[in-house]
């Protein structure tokens, strides 16, 4: 059992008013707040140990870079990653796909296929969009049904020894809807695909075992898990990091430069050129410390009662429709009322102090599968209250009046 108001206590920012009104904050999806914790962590840092790391052999610098490396154990261990040297910090799920389709240009050519779904989000599209114009492979798409799900059977009809990447999210952001990843991920293997999981939903509200899932890629960012912004992972097998060329060229990336040729540095420094967000690569650690001290499957079970409290008050409003009714769903609910753009109710129901997101979600596929130009979306997270539910189920009736 969660006890709600000591955790609320936690984050500073869920006692402001907003628009005169006590915030309810329902955008999680978008970015979670940020407990105490890490802003001390945060600020600490600059207080007591801010220096550049790798670099020095001054005593500050050695104190950074323990703790980004101390940071680079807990992720480790937080995802069950075999090695350290597959934990590679990036500065979000965006970045982390951008270095995978970047190292995949070098491999794939005409004729080779990637396997995306329906509802990925737009950095899980754009950059092997790219991918593909530049190497001449071919795009291949999971389709979904009418509930937000996946059509498992077209997938398996898609596969074949021409697919070298499948990749999918874990949970899409614009649905809530949970992903069969480990079916996904062993089938793309039996025809020699790897696989990228774009695990940006997923981590704050479960703890993704990447060894278990055996995916070879997994993605995600540390602002969504109550992390500092700018700050993300890119899980990688080590074989996979190994094969693939570096992202960016750099300072840090390298064993050795001259004019004629430059060797590169190990795992996981080969793909962290650059002085790197330092403070938020350990303060991240901070996050999962206080995630793994409030407990995954606390936080799973709290937020599935929101789920399913805040789905049946939502659905007693004549006229609104939920996107994303398959069974298996995160704490997300997508939502539209009959004739009313879903632009409009967010901004009446900000000024009541309650914060969703509107609009296509960088998902515009989906939103384009349901013919719809958007959705509103309430996120929750495991700060959130059943009563703050109740209230944004009257704002959005009062909304609803006033527009009709
Ligand atoms: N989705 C949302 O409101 P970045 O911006 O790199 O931290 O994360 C990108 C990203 C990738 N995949 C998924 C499934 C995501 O949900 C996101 C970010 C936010 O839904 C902001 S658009």
């Amino acid at each position: 059992m969660l006890d709600i108001q000591k955790i609320r206590s936690d984050f500073p920012i869920l006692s402001q008013k907003v628009n005169g009104k006590p915030l309810i904050y329902f955008d999680n999806g978008a970015t979670s707040q940020k407990p105490q914790i890490v802003i001390d962590a945060e600020v600490k840092y600059y207080q007591e140990i801010n220096a550049n790391i790798h670099r020095g052999v001054h005593t500050l610098s050695q104190l950074a870079t323990d703790a980004y490396e101390i940071s680079r154990g807990k992720v480790q261990e937080h995802i069950n990653a075999k090695f350290a040297h597959e934990v590679l910090f990036t500065s979000g799920t965006t970045h982390g796909i951008n270095l995978v389709t970047n190292g995949f240009a070098s491999i794939l050519k005409t004729g080779d296929e990637v396997i995306v779904s329906s509802l990925e989000h737009h950095s899980n599209i754009v950059p092997w969009q790219m991918l593909c114009e530049k190497t001449g492979a071919t795009l291949k798409v999971i389709p979904i049904n009418e509930n937000g799900e996946l059509i498992i059977e077209a997938f398996d009809a898609l596969l074949s020894e021409r697919t070298k990447v499948v990749t999918v999210n874990h949970i899409s952001n614009a649905l809530g809807i949970i992903n069969p990843i480990k079916y996904i991920i062993d089938k793309a293997h039996a025809v020699g695909a790897a696989v990228l999981i774009d695990g940006a939903q997923a981590v704050p509200h479960l703890k993704p075992d990447v060894q278990d899932l055996d995916c070879d890629f997994y993605a995600f960012s540390g602002h969504k898990m109550c992390g500092p912004t700018g700050t993300g992972i890119l899980y990688g097998k080590e074989a996979w990091l190994n094969k693939l060329p570096p992202y960016q060229g750099g300072g840090e990336m390298i064993k050795e430069v001259t004019f004629e040729k430059t060797t590169y540095a190990d795992l996981p420094h080969k793909f962290e050129a650059g002085t790197p967000n330092i403070a938020g690569g350990i303060v991240l650690g901070t996050a999962i410390d206080y995630l793994n001290n409030v407990g995954f499957d606390n936080i799973q079970q709290y937020e599935n009662e929101l789920l399913a409290h805040a789905t049946k008050r939502l659905l007693e409003i004549e006229g609104l429709k939920i996107y994303g009714t398959g069974k298996n769903k995160a704490s997300v609910i997508s939502f539209n009322i009959d004739g009313i753009h879903p632009y409009d109710i967010g901004s009446i129901i900000d000024k009541l102090g309650i914060a969703v997101r509107t609009g296509h979600h960088c998902a515009q596929p989906i939103m384009n599968f349901f013919c719809i130009p958007g959705t509103i979306r309430a996120s929750f997270s495991f700060y959130n209250t059943i009563e703050e539910i109740d209230q944004m189920v009257e704002a959005v009736k009062k909304a609803q009046t006033m527009l009709s």
